[in-house]
């Protein structure tokens, strides 16, 4: 079975779409990198096995990112799902992890990356916004595409507004990204993860309930 272990920042409701979801994934455990995380709170609740590693108690970023590796390693996840997770992770990082590293980003992309993506998209005046599930490299919000959802932006929304609506098509196509990698592994090797048809580029049909290959 697929193995993964859950970065997390805040809230984590996108963590709790993906245990809601009920998958066929070991989660091996969900770290946060602040103590204070409301998805910690979740993420035991459900039976889950978290851990925190708190940015702030180390001098550089390189320190904090192989601390985090250093946990991430002992649980020996076939994949990093980042859900919710606000620390930029360095390259020696994401090297470590080639194409095992997930994310889901609250924007079309390649519109949009970093941080405030609604406040952008309602400055920039689109009609059309969104979601992204990517595959993490170094360079930011900058990885292949796996999925995208696109939500309508209403004339009087403003960014919570816009943001809720936007979280709520995460909650839908994180878990349905995951449940295609977990359906479809064939071998997990030292090489990485190999899929079933894994040439195939996968995307979300606007009303982010169906899955359609293209
Ligand atoms: N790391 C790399 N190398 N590449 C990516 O694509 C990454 C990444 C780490 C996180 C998620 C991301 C997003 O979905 C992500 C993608 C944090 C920031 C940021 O500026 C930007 C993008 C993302 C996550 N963080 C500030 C920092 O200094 C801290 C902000 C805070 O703590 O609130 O790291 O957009
Ligand atoms: C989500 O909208 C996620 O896409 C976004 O933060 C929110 C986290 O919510 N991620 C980023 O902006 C990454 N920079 P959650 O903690 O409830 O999943």
């Amino acid at each position: 079975m697929l193995s993964i272990v859950i970065l997390i920042s805040g809230r984590g409701s996108n963590m709790e779409a993906i245990l809601k979801a009920r998958l066929p994934l070991d989660i091996r455990a969900v770290i946060a990198n602040r103590p204070d995380a409301g998805g910690l709170q979740t993420a035991a609740a459900a039976g889950c096995a978290t851990e925190v590693v708190d940015h702030t108690l180390f001098s550089s970023r390189d320190a904090f990112d192989n601390a985090l590796a250093a946990r991430i390693d002992h649980h020996r996840p076939d994949l990093i799902v980042l859900a919710g997770f606000m620390r930029i992770l360095g390259r020696a990082f994401i090297e470590r992890y080639p194409n095992k590293i997930l994310n889901i980003h609250p924007s079309l992309l390649p519109a949009f990356p970093g941080l405030h993506t609604h406040r952008q998209a309602l400055e920039a005046g689109v009609r059309i916004h969104g979601a992204t599930v990517h595959i993490v490299t170094p360079e930011l919000d900058a990885g292949p595409i796996l999925a995208q959802v696109a939500v309508p932006v209403a004339a009087d929304d403003d960014e919570d507004s816009l943001g809720a609506r936007v979280l709520r098509q995460e909650h839908v196509i994180y878990p349905a990204v995951l449940r295609r990698l977990a359906e479809n592994v064939t071998s997990i090797g030292e090489t990485g993860v190999v899929l079933r048809g894994a040439r195939r580029v996968e995307q979300l049909d606007a009303s982010g309930e169906k899955l359609i290959s293209l």
